[in-house]
């Protein structure tokens, strides 16, 4: 059995906090007690301004550490559960979003965030991000995109542009990249945002809308590899000579057709939310049944429970 206090000495004064306060005299996170180890990332990674607004949003949020979960799978921007003071796992590569779709399910009172790369959520856990979508699970998704595989040195990500030269492709990616927006529209996501982690304010507006989102919000976010593939968003910044251009008022963001045709915009395109819809969660589709078949077995004990079940199946 595990014992709080000696197994984990460092938590045990969240939790004391947590078991003897009533959450009215509980004091709101601070990003000081949300982060952790000095992230390892280059100097000048995009990957530290997701991080910098992730923190201040858990601030904002006036949240505690029981109550987010932070998830992701491998890759640079994978490594980001390590850099938070806070419940998190760095599982395996593409397979975030199986593992937080357990926890989300099983834990409604959380909130779940999922951070990764383009490799991660495209590549690899591809198949993953498409049923994640389709069920609609309670979460929010930030991938960083940076169109390269960061980790492994630069080789060609599913996102990187024809003609990218890497270590896979020396003569230039001949493959057509994905379009995020696009995928995710066709997958059945709810909610579908882009932004660029040189735009802090419009990330930490992003994360606030996707984390009140009953669903599945995904959001894309350009986030510069300056070791393997410096300068690849230049054209959305305008420090840097090019333009950051808003989701037009009036697009209707209830529409998946006019989602799929701001997305075929050419880069950088359009930033901010492309498609936001009400459909109900697996989360509350699945906690009806439960509570239904939960109502026929009142009164039983466990082993009763399962006695039926085994009676059944004579
Ligand atoms: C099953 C498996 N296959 C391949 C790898 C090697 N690998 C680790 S990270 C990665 C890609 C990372 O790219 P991305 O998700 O875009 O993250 P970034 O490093 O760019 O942030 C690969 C191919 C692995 N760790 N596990
Ligand atoms: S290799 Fe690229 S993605 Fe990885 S930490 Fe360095 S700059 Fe960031
Ligand atoms: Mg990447």
């Amino acid at each position: 059995m595990i014992n709080i206090a000696n197994d984990f000495p460092a938590r045990a004064g969240n939790l004391t906090a947590a078991t003897t306060l009533p959450d009215s005299d509980r004091k709101p996170l601070t990003k000081k007690e949300i982060a952790a180890d000095h992230p390892t990332w280059c100097p000048g990674c995009g990957d530290f301004s997701v991080l910098a607004l992730y923190f201040k949003l858990i601030e904002k949020r006036a949240t505690w550490h029981e109550k987010v979960a932070t998830i992701a799978g491998i890759g640079c921007s994978s490594r980001f559960p390590y850099f938070v003071q806070g419940h998190g796992v760095h599982f395996i590569h593409g397979r975030a979003l199986p593992f937080a779709t357990g926890l989300a399910l099983s834990r409604p009172d959380l909130h779940v965030f999922v951070f990764g790369g383009d490799g991660d959520a495209f590549s690899i856990g591809g198949n993953h991000l498409t049923h994640t979508a389709r069920k609609n699970v309670r979460m929010t998704y930030v991938i960083m995109d940076n169109q390269v595989y960061g980790l492994t040195k630069k080789q060609t990500s599913p996102t990187s542009p024809l003609g990218f030269k890497s270590k896979t492709d020396a003569w230039g990616a001949v493959d057509y990249p994905i379009n995020p927006v696009k995928q995710l529209v066709a997958a059945g996501a709810t909610f579908i945002a882009r932004t660029t982690s040189t735009n802090p304010k419009h990330v930490l507006a992003m994360m606030e809308a996707a984390m009140d989102h009953d669903g599945f919000s995904v959001i894309q976010c350009l986030s510069e590899c300056v070791e393997f593939y410096e300068g690849a968003f230049d054209s959305a910044n305008p420090r840097k000579g090019g333009a950051f251009n808003e989701v037009p008022e009036d697009h209707d963001v209830t529409d998946d057709v006019a989602a799929y045709k701001l997305a075929s915009e050419p880069f950088p395109g359009k930033f901010g939310i492309h498609y936001q819809v009400e459909r109900a969660t697996k989360n509350k589709l699945e906690g009806d049944i439960i509570a239904k078949y939960q109502e026929k077995v009142k009164g039983l004990e466990p082993w009763q429970i399962l006695q039926k079940n085994f009676d059944r199946m004579k």
